[in-house]
């Protein structure tokens, strides 16, 4: 059996004061460091040997992966980071309090630029110095693919080419492989693993730090998926992620 485990990182300063985030390269709190150790020593007890993981270029993310490997005394292992695995480009929300958005423009609207599939948030001016074209870290790539706003959709088409082309091939080197990213990111992921619906994407809220499993038959197929950890516990961390963006 081949196994993927996508895990987003653990708590954020700005998953903390309920901000949008995106491309913003905030670290993780005290909170989400024990939380992305937690998650190191889950996959421990499960018996996980990774030979190989992936990561976006922010540091919440870069972070909970070391910490993983830590906990699974693996360090050594092959990384690879891409930007493709950032989250969703958040434009011109990057920043704001959910919740104070939810006040302002309606619970709806906020649902509608967390949740859609295809509604990006208004983007970021070209001189806004937030713009990643300012940031060096993407200096290698053309401008014209580097995002000042992402729908869902938008997101799923940076990300997919990499994991169809680089992380999903690698399964047929290594048995287990480790992919940690972004709610928005990984929900990509997750759509186009479990074929799901446009629709039905909306209701998929990734706590942070719960390990997801995807298993694998010796013909690549999908066969089964599930999370680690106790089921009631993460139904209601679901639930308050879906509800971050309440007044
Ligand atoms: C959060 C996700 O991203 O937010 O950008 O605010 O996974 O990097 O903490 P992450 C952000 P929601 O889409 O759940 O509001």
């Amino acid at each position: 059996m081949k196994k993927i485990v996508l895990l987003r990182h653990g708590e954020s300063a700005w998953n903390r004061e309920n901000r949008f985030t995106g491309w913003t390269d905030v670290d993780l709190t005290d909170k989400g460091v024990e939380e992305a150790l937690k998650a190191g020593e889950l996959l421990k007890a499960e018996g996980f040997r990774f030979g190989k993981a992936y990561t976006s270029y922010l540091k919440r993310a870069v972070r909970t992966l070391n910490c993983v490997l830590d906990r699974l005394d693996q360090e050594w292992i092959p990384v690879e980071k891409n930007w493709r695995l950032n989250e969703k480009h958040y434009g011109v929300l990057q920043g704001l309090n959910k919740s104070e958005t939810a006040a302002r423009f309606g619970e709806e609207q906020v649902h509608i630029w967390r949740r859609s599939y295809d509604v990006a948030p208004d983007p970021l001016a070209e001189d806004d110095p937030r713009n990643p074209r300012f940031d060096p870290r993407y200096a290698g790539i053309p401008d014209e693919e580097l995002p000042r706003t992402e729908s869902l959709k938008q997101t799923i088409e940076r990300a997919l080419p990499y994991w169809q082309c680089v992380i999903f091939p690698e399964l047929s080197v290594h048995d287990e492989i480790l992919v940690v990213a972004h709610g928005n990111s990984l929900r990509g992921i997750i759509k186009h693993l479990k074929g799901i619906s446009d629709a039905a994407i909306s209701e998929l809220n990734l706590p942070t730090a719960v390990p997801y499993v995807f298993e694998f038959d010796d013909k690549l197929r999908l066969v089964k998926d599930y999370f680690l950890g106790d089921p009631e516990q993460i139904r209601k961390l679901m639930e308050a992620v879906a509800n971050q963006g309440k007044k």
